[in-house]
C-alpha cells in the first residue's frame, strides 16, 4: 500500500520518512509536479485535510492513502500567534531563518527573553476509506537566543520541557521521541494499519 505525503517541506519529509520508516512513503513530488496549495482553513486539522484531499484528487490514484502534516508553534506571550500562520509568519515566501528571526523580535520587541510555548502537528489521512486527522503537541518555551543547528523551522529557539538545550542543540533522537509530530505519527500510524487489514 502506498503512503503518499501531501507536503514540500524537506524538514517534515525527513522526519515523517524516519518515524514511518517500515512504511512505504514517498513525498508527491516524487510522484508529480509539485502545486501550489491554498490553505485558508481557520484550524491545523483544516489546513491539513485540505493538504491532504487536494493531493489525493491530483493523483488520481484511488488506492493511495494521502497523509498530511498541518504543524506550527503557538507562544504564550504572543497570546497563540503564529500558530496556523507559523510558515508565513515573516511574509508570504519567507524562509525558515526569516520566520526564526521574525518571532524572536517579536518577543524582543515586547521586552521578553522567552515564552511558553507549544508546538501541534495535525495530521490527516486521506483515502478511499474516508477522511480523518489526529493530533500531537509538544510543550517548552521559546528563547530570543538561538542556538544550534539541528531539526528545521524554529528549533533553534525552542527547549521542550524537561531540557536545558533547544532541539536545534539536541539530538535527533530526542525530537523523535518527543515531538508533536512523532506523537500524531503514532496515532496516524494505527489508522493507517486498520486501512491496511482492512484491504487484506
Ligand atoms: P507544507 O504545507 O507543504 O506541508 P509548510 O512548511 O508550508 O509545508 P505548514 O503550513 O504546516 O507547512 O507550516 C509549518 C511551519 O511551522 C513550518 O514551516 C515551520 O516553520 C513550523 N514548524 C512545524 N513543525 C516544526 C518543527 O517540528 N520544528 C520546527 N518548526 C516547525
Amino acid at each position: 500500500m502506498r503512503v503518499v505525503l501531501a507536503t514540500s517541506n524537506k524538514g517534515k519529509v525527513r522526519e515523517i520518512i524516519e518515524l514511518l520508516h517500515d512504511r512505504e512513503v514517498f513525498p508527491y513530488t516524487d510522484l508529480m509536479e509539485g502545486f501550489e496549495i491554498v490553505e485558508d482553513g481557520e484550524t491545523f486539522k483544516e489546513n491539513a485535510l485540505i493538504k491532504a484531499r487536494a493531493v489525493y484528487k491530483a493523483l488520481g490514484d484511488t488506492d493511495a492513502v494521502v497523509i498530511a502534516d498541518d504543524s506550527g508553534i503557538s507562544v504564550d506571550v504572543l497570546e497563540g500567534a503564529p500558530g496556523i500562520y507559523s510558515a508565513r509568519y515573516g511574509g508570504e515566501n519567507a524562509t525558515d531563518k526569516e520566520n526564526l528571526h521574525k518571532l524572536a523580535d517579536e518577543l524582543k520587541s515586547l521586552g521578553v527573553d522567552s515564552s511558553p510555548a507549544h508546538y501541534t502537528a495535525a495530521i490527516a489521512i486521506v483515502s478511499r476509506e474516508g477522511e480523518s486527522c489526529v493530533h500531537g503537541w509538544m510543550h517548552g518555551s521559546v528563547s530570543v537566543h538561538l542556538r544550534g543547528e539541528n531539526g528545521f523551522g524554529y528549533d533553534p529557539m525552542f527547549t521542550p520541557d524537561g531540557f536545558d538545550q533547544t532541539l536545534g542543540e539536541l539530538d535527533g533522537d530526542v525530537k523523535r521521541g518527543l515531538s508533536h509530530r512523532s506523537k500524531a505519527l503514532h496515532l496516524a500510524k494505527i489508522l493507517i494499519d486498520q486501512i491496511k487489514a482492512q484491504r487484506s
